[in-house]
């Protein structure tokens, strides 16, 4: 392969091939691990199962008890009633054993020793991985294969994790994170779709809505009055009603319909770089109320970047100019700095460009960022899922740290006239590349 690309930047035609790792039913699939009895068995990881307990929730069910009726979140009292115990069944004649479970209390520290070694097999074989929970990551595979073999390196790295860890996983491969992720829910468990590029919005064209990226039960539901059910429904639907309803967020997730999504494959820790954007109620052409906001927006960069130890060499404004044309301006330092003040000076400079124009969100970025020393990089597992970005409406302010393992390491900048979606990878390092490991270097090549 073409070694000059960074991990995380698109191929010469534009297509990534990101990968989304979902373990199957994940804490029973550990339970069966320890106790291999449990294969093939209707399993239930929770709390509250005891005799004598009344409250308790199931954290997740083995696709046989799943067949029962019983799923994640579910109260443990409910999930009894359709699926008794076991041990309960044997005692009492009227249960049938057959249709009984094994349940199991959750134990958090043995599923994140598992999490830990699924991780390092997929970190062995991906040069950039996010994890976004206990048992779910993204990984960009660009560099380490291509559409036509993709497949089969999916199928191994699946096998891989199978066979060194003794866990199911499913794997979706697509050339965006959204369809991704959902690819790799479509055929649970033990599941490996693959969306080729220019197939996605296809694929998504039959899903609910809520199979959206940035669309809840909430959400869906105000989509549901609109007539809107379906993805298609959504890629299809008129993208200003969706932002008189919704604010920016409805322009967003209009995009993520139709297939349309720019997030890179960014590793949590170190940002790349740090923005905070704010919408007008109205469009303004206001040059004091643009500057006073510009500046309260570089304020609060500037104190974000001297919170995570960051110092900055690029700074840049964001303007979105109605309906929808987006604006950057970037300007580069001669080396790296703190400095809250040169982030409002050269804000505004870059905002005089747009004198006289109406503007209906304003943005500051600081970017091309290192860390002092001292500062880790603390990558944070399997955490808890965390979306970097909070969009909300006209109005309201977004914040935006980009994931990045490295920072930059030599000022390489890009005065770029691109939106800010598209990232400026050309700032980040590249990830070393993996060396020593045996079997599972093999299998990575
Ligand atoms: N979990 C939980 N409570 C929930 C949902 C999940 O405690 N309401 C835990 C148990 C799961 C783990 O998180 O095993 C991973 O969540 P997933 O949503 O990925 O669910 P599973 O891995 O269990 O099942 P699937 O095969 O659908 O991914
Ligand atoms: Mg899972």
């Amino acid at each position: 392969m073409d070694g000059a690309r960074l991990p995380g930047t698109p191929t010469d035609d534009g297509d990534r091939i990101v990968a989304h790792v979902d373990m199957d039913c994940f804490y029973a699939a550990c339970e069966r691990r320890r106790e291999p009895p449990l294969e093939g068995e209707p399993v239930v990881v929770g709390m509250g199962f005891e005799p004598g307990e009344t409250h308790g929730a199931v954290a997740t069910a083995s696709y046989e008890a799943r067949e029962y009726g019983v799923d994640s979140a579910m109260a443990i009292s409910a999930a009894l009633g359709r699926l008794p115990r076991k041990v309960d069944a044997v005692e009492d004649p009227a249960l049938d054993v057959a249709d009984a479970g094994f349940y199991r209390p959750v134990d958090m520290e043995y599923y994140e020793s598992v999490s830990e070694r699924v991780r390092a097999i997929i970190h062995d074989c991906a040069p950039v991985v996010r994890e976004v929970s206990i048992d779910e990551a993204y990984l960009d595979v660009t560099d380490e294969t291509d559409w036509n073999t993709v497949e089969q390196w999916a199928a191994r790295l699946k096998d891989e994790i199978r066979s060194t860890v003794g866990v199911p996983a499913s794997v979706g491969v697509a050339p965006t994170m959204s369809a991704a992720k959902v690819a790799s829910d479509r055929d649970k468990p033990d599941g490996l779709v693959v969306v080729e590029p220019g197939d996605v919005r296809d694929f998504f064209a039959d899903l609910p809505v809520e199979d959206v990226h940035g669309v809840g039960p909430v959400t869906a539901e105000e989509l549901d009055d609109l007539g809107i059910e379906t993805a298609g429904d959504l890629a299809s639907a008129d993208p200003d009603v969706l932002e008189e309803r919704f604010g920016e967020r409805g322009l967003e997730i209009y995009s993520y319909a139709r297939g349309e999504d720019d997030r890179e494959v960014t590793p949590r820790g170190r940002p790349k770089s740090l923005s905070r954007e704010s919408a007008f109620t109205e469009a303004t052409d206001d040059r004091a109320e643009l500057g006073d906001r510009v500046r309260s927006l570089a304020a609060s960069v500037a104190d974000r970047a001297t919170s995570k130890d960051a110092l900055y060499q690029t700074i840049g404004i964001k303007v979105v100019r109605p309906p929808f044309d987006v604006n950057t301006r970037a300007r580069s330092l001669p080396g790296p700095v703190d400095e809250p003040e040169l982030v409002e000076s050269v804000a505004l400079d870059l905002l005089d460009e747009f004198e006289g124009q109406r503007v209906r969100k304003v943005g500051v970025r600081v970017s091309n960022l290192s860390f002092t020393a001292g500062e880790q990089a603390s990558l944070g597992g399997f955490e808890s899922a965390n979306d970097d970005t909070a969009t909300t409406g006209p109005g309201a302010d977004e914040v935006n740290d980009d994931g990045a393992s490295e920072p930059a390491p030599d000022g390489q900048v890009t005065l770029t006239g691109a939106a800010w979606a598209e990232g400026d990878a050309s700032d980040d390092a590249a990830t070393p590349a993996v060396d020593g490991q045996t079997t599972i270097d093999d299998f990575c090549k």
